[in-house]
This record gives C-alpha cells, structure tokens and sequence, in this order.
C-alpha cells in the first residue's frame, strides 16, 4: 500500500543526504515511489519556494511568510502528493506541514491555532504515515551548510531560533511517537546511513 513520508529536521540535519538512501533503498525493492519537497515540488511552489528562501529588499513579514509556505503546500498537496497516493506510489517528502509549526510557530513566534487552522482548511485528514526526523544541535548542521556555500534568507536567523526549532520538533515527535522516528545526526554518515536502513527495514 502507498505510503506518504516526510523527512524532517533542522539546516544541514542531513536529508538531501537521507532521501538518496531511502531513493537507493526503494529502488531496489522495486517500489515505485517518487521524492518531492517543501517549499516547491511543483512549478509554480518552486516560484514560491525562491521568493520565500532569496534574500530581497523588502523584509517578508512572518503572517506573510506562513501563508506563502501554505500557498505553495496547496499546490503540492492537489497536484503532486495526493495524485501519486492515488495512484499507489509511495511519496517521499523532504518537509511537511510540521515544518510551519516548527519554524513559522515556534521560531517565529506565530500562534499555534493559527497555524492548525490554515492545517484543518487546506490539508484535511492527508497526515504522513512516517516521519523521520534528522536531529542534531543547530550549530552541527548550521557549520555544514556554512561549508557548502552561501545561506539563504532563512539560514541567516539567530542560533536561538533553531534552537526553538529544534526543540519543538523533538517534542512533536514525543508526542507522536507512532508516527515518528528519530534519527541523530551527529553521528558520521555512515552511522547515519545504517540507521536509516534500519529504519525502512522495520517500515517494509
Ligand atoms: N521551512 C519553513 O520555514 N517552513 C515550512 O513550512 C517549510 C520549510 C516546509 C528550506 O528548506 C527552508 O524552509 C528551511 C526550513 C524552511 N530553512 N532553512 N534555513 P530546505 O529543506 O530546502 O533547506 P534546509 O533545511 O536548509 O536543508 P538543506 O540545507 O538542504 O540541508 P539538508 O538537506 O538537511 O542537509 P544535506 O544537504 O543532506 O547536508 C548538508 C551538508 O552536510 C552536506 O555537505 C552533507 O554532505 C553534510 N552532512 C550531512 N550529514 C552529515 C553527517 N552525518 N556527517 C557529516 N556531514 C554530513
């Protein structure tokens, strides 16, 4: 049966480095599946995606930066995750509407019932069936990404707001946890790559 998963986590936690070992994993199992994203996976949601994540001259304001996030999720949700469910394909998505609680909700500081109300209208009962979350303390994953090159509009916030990211989704993940599972990326990515086959070994 097809199964929706979204991989979740702070910057450079590691999940472009995952999705290729659950890609590799699926393919040899011969599950037909496809790896999408958020913000993007759709023409128009990666437009978003580059007014969200560019540097511009106007400052986004957080009530705008929420809606866009959702805007774009629309868009994902009609077009690309729920066709594919349909049509039996698991759907591998690197980020979720978790992701708006955690860094628009407590990053940001927006309320949490405005955000579960945008969840109610505009995603319904579509919930994923997995998420694994790529935890590791914000400066790890912030170093990395330093390394590989600029950041983006929101690479460039304060350490206190992932470190509120990061708490938050380790509290979501306390409270769900049939849905989730942690993974520590602190560990060398072989660790982590033997972890992650662990993982969909017990998901099969
Ligand atoms: N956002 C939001 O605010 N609200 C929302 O609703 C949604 C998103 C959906 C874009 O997301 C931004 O949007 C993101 C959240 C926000 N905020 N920021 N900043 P994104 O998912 O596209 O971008 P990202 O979170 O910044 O991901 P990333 O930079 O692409 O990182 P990653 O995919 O998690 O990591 P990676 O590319 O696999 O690894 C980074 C580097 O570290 C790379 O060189 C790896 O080789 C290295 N790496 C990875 N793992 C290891 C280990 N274990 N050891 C050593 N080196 C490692």
């Amino acid at each position: 049966m097809a199964k929706f998963i979204t991989i979740e986590g702070g910057e450079g936690a590691g999940k472009s480095t995952v999705i290729k070992t659950i890609q590799a994993h699926l393919q040899k199992k011969g599950i037909a599946h496809i790896i999408t994203r958020e913000p993007g996976g759709t023409v128009l949601a990666e437009k978003i995606r580059s007014l969200l994540l560019d540097q511009g001259d106007e400052i986004l304001l957080p009530e705008s930066e929420l809606l866009l996030f959702f805007a774009g999720r629309y868009q994902h949700i009609q077009h690309v995750i729920k066709p594919a469910l349909k049509e039996g394909l698991w759907v591998i998505s690197d980020r979720f509407v978790d992701a708006s609680f955690a860094y628009q909700g407590a990053g940001r500081g927006i309320e949490e019932a405005r955000i579960e109300y945008l969840k109610e209208w505009l995603i319904g009962d579509l919930c994923p069936d997995h998420t694994l979350l790529l935890d590791a303390p914000p400066y790890i994953g912030l170093d990395r990404i330093k390394a590989r090159g600029a950041l983006d509009r929101i690479e460039m916030e304060k350490i206190d707001f992932f470190n509120r990211v990061r708490e938050y989704y380790l509290q979501l993940a306390d409270k769900e946890p049939a849905r989730f599972h942690i993974i520590d990326t602190r560990l060398c990515l072989e660790d982590v790559e033997e972890n992650v086959q662990l993982w969909l070994r017990h998901l099969e």
